[in-house]
């Protein structure tokens, strides 16, 4: 098994504890690396080196350098894309397909925020105070804490990083204890393309060990997390006491809403996309299918129909459909949420326990399951469970359908099947997420601002609006007056 190490002020490191801890191999079951085990001692070497990258090398190079440096790694990644899929399919137990296309599409971020990073501006402000010139800067923010999940590790790190690179910072990043390997060997591919040392550091452990010290050290100025709520809750508790910048991504209940003029066939293909793809392992998984009550049971049919064929199986194969569960644990939560929507009384049409087909092997598979009869106010409608479990509710028109959508804590996504423009415009407007797909699902981009409202977060990535997210601004008053004001009162 690779021994692997952590990176920290441009040199590979062995943790201070001497401990590493296996990474497991989710369709296996059986250990196939060796994670270095950080603690508070690595996290203050990481954020120590960061520091004095922040106010050495990297700050002394000019923006269209450091973009430069963004779009040479997207170079670098882009060549090694089946090597890194791979890798993130051992780790995850997701599926090559999937991983591929998302490692092919990873570079986009590095150039698309490359070319950013030297249109940061400020602006003149046509001051109301006569003899004063004033304009603004955008300024870094510092030492960047990027905390990530263990679903798509080098997709969502990306999402945080390269902003935060071109925006100049620095960071201190920190992979899932799930899914660390694939962090070594992006971090091979910064030092490659030429990043000054300590610019990105690398630390991995458990959330106690190193989230923690990470989001309370003192000299970190923001955090960016990607997790579930709970802990994201408790990263904004521990951010709040030192005051820092926060951006938190935070899963969500997604409903997907199909209404009876719908093109039914692409309805049914984007429902079960979004719930099976990836497992249901998305923050954005469209969990909640709202079904018109007029198409109700035909559409329920051909979804059975169609979620009945998934294929199961090994994640490395790219015919296979539906891969395993990432961890033991959230195998176990997503088995223990099947029971819970079973005593609530919502009725079971398809799977509803654990994957024992001989394909399956010995990991961690949950068979593709729907509930029908699911009413509002269940659990298994409101809570996140991240695994390939959809529920399905009747609603009557679209008032009723906006408001079972919008009554959960959540409001990452939804998405809306008609074919009505008006529905469309009207669904769009009074959904409360952060995205609304109409007649797609699943759809994101570098250019697009990616966030949630109320409690899937706080913040956007993506778009220029993510740029903003790295960015404090600063105005500067220069008197061109020559005159000395009253100094007793207010200029
Ligand atoms: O996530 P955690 P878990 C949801 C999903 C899942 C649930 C739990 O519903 O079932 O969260 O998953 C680090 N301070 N999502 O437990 O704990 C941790 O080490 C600082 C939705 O795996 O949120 C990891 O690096 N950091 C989600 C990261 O936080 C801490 C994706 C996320 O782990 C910490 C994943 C602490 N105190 C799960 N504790 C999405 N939004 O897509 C843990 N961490």
């Amino acid at each position: 098994m690779k021994k692997y190490q952590m990176l920290i002020g441009g040199a590979w490191t062995d943790p201070a504890s001497g401990n590493w801890f296996e990474s497991v191999n989710p369709f296996t079951a059986a250990p196939w690396a060796l994670v270095p085990r950080g603690s508070t001692e690595d996290v203050d070497r990481a954020v120590a080196a960061a520091r004095s990258a922040f106010y050495g090398e990297w700050r002394s190079l000019t923006a269209t350098a450091r973009g430069a440096l963004l779009r040479r790694l997207g170079d670098l990644i882009a060549a090694d894309t089946l090597r890194l899929a791979e890798i993130e399919t051992k780790d995850n137990g997701k599926l090559l397909a999937e991983m591929r296309g998302q490692l092919n599409y990873i570079p986009q971020w590095f150039y698309y925020f490359g070319g950013l990073a030297d249109k940061i501006e400020g602006r003149v402000i046509p001051i109301d105070k006569p003899g004063v010139f004033n304009f603004t800067r955008e300024e870094p923010l510092g030492v960047i804490a990027a905390i990530t999940p263990w679903n798509s590790p080098l997709l969502l790190a990306t999402w945080k990083l390269a902003p935060a690179l071109a925006a100049g910072n620095t960071v201190v990043w920190k992979p899932s204890e799930f899914s660390s390997v694939s962090a070594f060997e992006f971090g091979e591919l910064f030092e490659k393309a030429g990043f000054p040392p300590g610019v990105v550091n690398i630390v991995t452990g458990y959330g106690n060990e190193v989230g923690e010290p990470l989001v309370t050290h003192q000299h970190v100025a923001k955090v960016a997390f990607t997790g579930g709520d709970r802990t994201g809750e408790s990263v904004y508790q521990q951010a709040a006491r030192g005051i820092k910048h926060v951006t938190l991504e935070l899963g969500g209940k997604s409903a997907n809403i199909v209404f009876d003029d719908a093109d039914l066939d692409a309805a049914v293909n984007g429902v079960v996309s979004g719930i099976f793809a990836a497992t249901g392992q998305t923050c954005i998984a469209g969990s909640r299918a709202l079904i018109h009550r007029s198409i109700y049971e035909p559409f329920v049919d051909r979804l059975l129909a169609l979620a009945a064929t998934a294929r199961m199986g090994n994640p490395l194969d790219l015919t296979t459909q539906v891969g395993p569960i990432t961890t033991r644990p959230q195998y176990e939560k997503v088995l223990q949420y099947v029971g819970i929507a079973k005593e609530e009384g919502a009725i079971c049409r398809l799977g509803g326990g654990p994957g024992k087909r001989p394909e399956c092997g010995e990991g961690w598979f949950v068979e593709p399951t729907i509930f029908t009869d699911v009413r509002p106010e269940m659990r298994i409608a409101n809570e996140e469970v991240f695994g390939p479990v959809l529920s399905i509710l009747p609603f009557e028109d679209e008032e009723d359908a906006i408001r079972i959508a919008n009554n959960t804590v959540y409001g990452l996504a939804a998405g809306v099947w008609t074919t009505s423009i008006r529905r469309a415009l009207v669904m769009s407007e009074r959904l409360e997420a952060g995205t609304v797909w109409v007649n797609t699902y699943r759809a994101v981009s570098y250019m697009s601002p990616f966030g949630g409202y109320k409690r899937s977060g706080i913040g956007r990535e993506s778009g220029v609006d993510a740029i903003h997210e790295y960015l404090q601004t600063k105005s500067v008053w220069i008197d061109i007056s020559g005159n000395s004001p009253n100094p007793f009162v207010m200029r």
